[in-house]
């Protein structure tokens, strides 16, 4: 018998990462290689986009598709981006697009607009007040933030940019813009359901509008609600779009949660342990910064067992001084005293109750033990009376490390039951819980705090990545606790108190 190998050449140096995407085997890389000229994983996106694959003498259809879907599954695994990364660099896109004159205004449309954790690309949708679009599409598209483009067509250009994110731009006029938005926001399977939909009422829908389809004529398409309403939906924000499912059952919500309604930052580290900034530093940047907010709760990781970048206990006291001075100088209680303690082995904090009490505000979270099912040390930690809130529940480091293993169900019980807080703890790299934990904690009646867990100023704004992660969880007002004044965050500790006591 032959061997399946023994002919198959040797896969160039430049394309290995395709070697390692399972469907593609060495010949067919060669063969792309040698017909289409591909060199690199950027030349090959180029040939997918411009349908060249296509052409590949010796490429039958299905490895084609097969290639394609691989091609997809490496772009979702080794290269999407963190959320803020891509939320920066589409608000830089859409600054830079905004001062061309012949551009009306711009939008972010994809898994951008969607709020999703990760980004595989940026997309925008530009309105503009000419139609000769291709003209303008190389105009827009030489911007000082390409670095190259990788495929045009009449209405849609794809550009790598300098910081090698990827981004598509696509164009429509204001007849049409609320029907692209809708289109591209996506997600896909959203889109199609929509179409679906569409088709059964008796219209036809796409990225140029809502068409009645027996005579064609266009019934909607200048704005999203247009549409919603010509097919009898209520409107439905861009963070549900997800899956079929957003199509009846998160009809008729309350509003979702904004930013606006955060009444204060929940986790906070300082450089008492291993934040850079000083405690008035903090409150005077948020004071001014974020003046919606009524509290901010200083969390630095007090631990007698790891050295460095803990508060020692014995620093206790002395914090809570300089505190007490800060405070003292605003002339409110404006900043609370917080702590963000390890969850040990055994599922019980590492500082004493007797400590525990004097804080304001207690989170407990897990910083050893990875890897391990930690559902008993997660419902344990819950039953300890004066644990306030779970810090960064589910562990997960964004491309790094993934969840440990938890029965979620239960933990949320345990957390529902004895009145303890999950995070949304908002850090590009943890988004933790994520948008589907959010959504099972909250119909196990979980309350969430949503914090930034931040270590300089910069990261304060990190909140609006929590907004984004609870809001795709379908989180209300009521769902947060932190927007809820000082005396209601009281309340709910003493609930937790009574709960236990009996
Ligand atoms: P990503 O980029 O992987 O984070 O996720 P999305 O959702 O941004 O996906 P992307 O960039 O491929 O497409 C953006 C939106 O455009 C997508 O959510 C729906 C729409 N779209 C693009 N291509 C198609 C298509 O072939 N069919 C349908 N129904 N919608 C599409
Ligand atoms: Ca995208
Ligand atoms: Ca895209
Ligand atoms: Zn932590």
């Amino acid at each position: 018998m032959k061997s399946p190998l023994k002919n198959s050449p040797p896969i160039p140096a430049s394309l290995a990462p395709l070697g390692r995407i399972r469907d593609i085997t060495p010949r067919e890389v060669f063969a792309i290689q040698e017909q289409l000229g591909v060199n690199s994983i950027r030349d090959l996106i180029v040939a997918i986009n411009n349908k060249r694959l296509e052409t590949v003498d010796g490429l039958k259809p299905v490895q084609i598709k097969n290639i394609k879907r691989a091609f997809k599954l490496y772009k979702t695994a080794g290269s999407r981006v963190p959320l803020w990364d891509a939320r920066l660099a589409g608000d830089e896109l859409l600054r830079a697009l905004s001062q061309f004159p012949e551009v009306e205004k711009a939008a972010l449309t994809g898994s951008l607009r969607r709020g999703k954790d990760t980004i595989g690309d940026i997309d925008i949708l530009v309105q503009l007040n000419e139609a000769d679009h291709r003209k303008l599409l190389y105009k827009l598209a030489r911007m000082a933030q390409t670095d190259h483009i990788i495929a045009i067509g009449p209405h849609h250009v794809c550009i790598v940019l300098r910081n090698q994110l990827q981004a598509d731009i696509r164009l429509a006029t204001h007849k049409y813009f609320g029907a692209s938005l809708l289109y591209y926001t996506g997600s896909a399977q959203y889109s199609d359901t929509l179409k679906s939909l569409a088709t059964a009422k008796g219209f036809r829908f796409g990225p140029e509008g809502l068409a009645d389809s027996q005579t064609g004529e266009y019934v909607a398409g200048e704005r999203e609600t247009d549409i919603y309403r010509q097919l009898g939906l209520d409107y439905l924000e861009p963070e549900l779009r997800e899956d079929h499912q957003s199509m009846t059952a998160l009809q008729s919500l309350p509003p979702l949660i904004s930013f606006n309604q955060l009444k204060g930052d929940m986790q906070i580290h300082t450089n008492w342990s291993d934040g850079s900034e000083s405690i008035a530093a903090i409150a005077k940047y948020l004071s001014h910064t974020f003046p919606q907010y009524q509290y901010i709760v200083i969390t630095d990781h007090v631990s007698a067992k790891r050295p460095n970048h803990v508060l020692p206990p014995e620093d206790i006291f002395r914090q809570t001084a300089e505190i007490n001075r800060v405070n003292g100088l605003m002339g409110s209680d404006y900043i609370k005293k917080g702590v963000e303690t390890d969850i040990l082995e055994s599922g019980d904090p590492e500082l004493a109750n007797d400590i525990l009490q004097q804080f304001d505000w207690v989170v407990a979270s897990i910083h050893t033990d990875f890897t391990r099912d930690n559902t008993d040390r997660l419902i344990r930690a819950c039953e300890n009376p004066f644990v306030h809130c779970i810090g960064h529940p589910s562990g997960r480091l964004i491309g790094i490390r993934p969840p440990y293993p938890v029965n979620w169900e239960a933990v949320f019980e345990a957390a529902a039951r004895t009145g303890t807080a999950m995070e949304i703890n908002s850090r590009p790299n943890r988004l933790d819980l994520n948008d589907n934990l959010v959504r099972l904690a909250v119909d196990k009646g979980v309350k969430l705090v949503i914090d930034s867990d931040a270590r300089t100023l910069a990261h304060f704004d990190f909140v609006k990545l929590g907004v984004s992660m609870a809001r795709r969880g379908a989180c209300c007002k009521k769902d947060i606790l932190n927007t809820g004044r000082w005396e209601e965050i009281a309340a709910f500790k003493a609930a937790k108190l009574q709960l236990l006591r009996k």
